[in-house]
């Protein structure tokens, strides 16, 4: 799998088996992946949502897509209905489904088509500790994430919460996709560090598209 990875400039790597980093693979529509994130944010709203546990993440997040991921005091699952709006998520734009379907084709997933795209909004300091990635049904579905923005230090771990991290720096444009035996690694992103994007400021965005049902 991935013969060419390692061709050229670009900086694509392999993280683990059927796992690995499409550097700059986003980078010729990132502005117009911003300007739908904006535009959706207009009538839906970031927001800290809460573990079961009560404490408030620090990415921020809302979903766009037919279901999207949510936590609450009751634990974490997919919903049809935003309950901060009570109205539906906004619909999946076509642009951000293209792209996710033509970076698990590259990666060797044909056919990926999201119901979910999570989208997280991380600000100077913000984190996302070690986890995996259990809330979806189909898990030989592969996931696909985008970066925009300020760059961050993804951490790429096992299959335990205690087995060492690797690191790896995500840039503005790079698309990662997750699948088959690496689905189930836990990941989680190093705090975010003070800095500026020309095109989100103070900002980074990820997007995650999945398949959760
Ligand atoms: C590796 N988000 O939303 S995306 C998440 O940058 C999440 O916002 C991070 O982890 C972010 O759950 C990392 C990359 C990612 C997503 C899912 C994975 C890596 C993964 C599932 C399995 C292994
Ligand atoms: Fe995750």
């Amino acid at each position: 799998m991935l013969p060419d990875l390692f061709a050229d400039e670009r900086r694509d790597a392999t993280l683990g088996p059927d796992a690995g980093i499409l550097g700059g693979f986003a980078l010729d529509i990132a502005d117009a992946l911003i300007a739908e994130i904006r535009r959706m944010n207009a009538d839906t709203p970031f927001r800290h949502m809460e573990t079961r546990g009560g404490r408030r993440l620090s990415v921020a997040m809302f979903n766009c897509g037919a279901l999207g991921w949510i936590s609450d005091q009751s634990g974490y699952r997919y919903t049809a209905i935003d309950p901060e709006t009570d109205a539906p998520w906004p619909a999946l734009p076509p642009l951000f489904r293209d792209l996710a379907g033509r970076a698990a084709a590259a990666l060797g997933f044909d056919g990926f088509v999201p119901d979910a795209c999570l989208v997280n909004r991380y600000q100077p300091g913000t984190r996302l500790s070690l986890h995996q990635d259990m809330d979806e049904r189909d898990k030989t579905a592969p996931i696909v994430s985008v970066s925009l923005g300020l760059p961050a230090t993804f951490l790429w771990g096992g299959f335990q919460r205690g087995d060492r991290a690797a690191r790896h720096r995500l840039v503005h444009g790079d698309v990662t996709v997750w699948g088959g035996r690496s689905r189930m690694i836990f990941h989680g992103i190093d705090a975010l560090k003070d800095g500026f994007h020309p095109a989100t400021g103070a900002l980074r965005y990820n997007l995650t598209f999945r398949k959760a049902r």
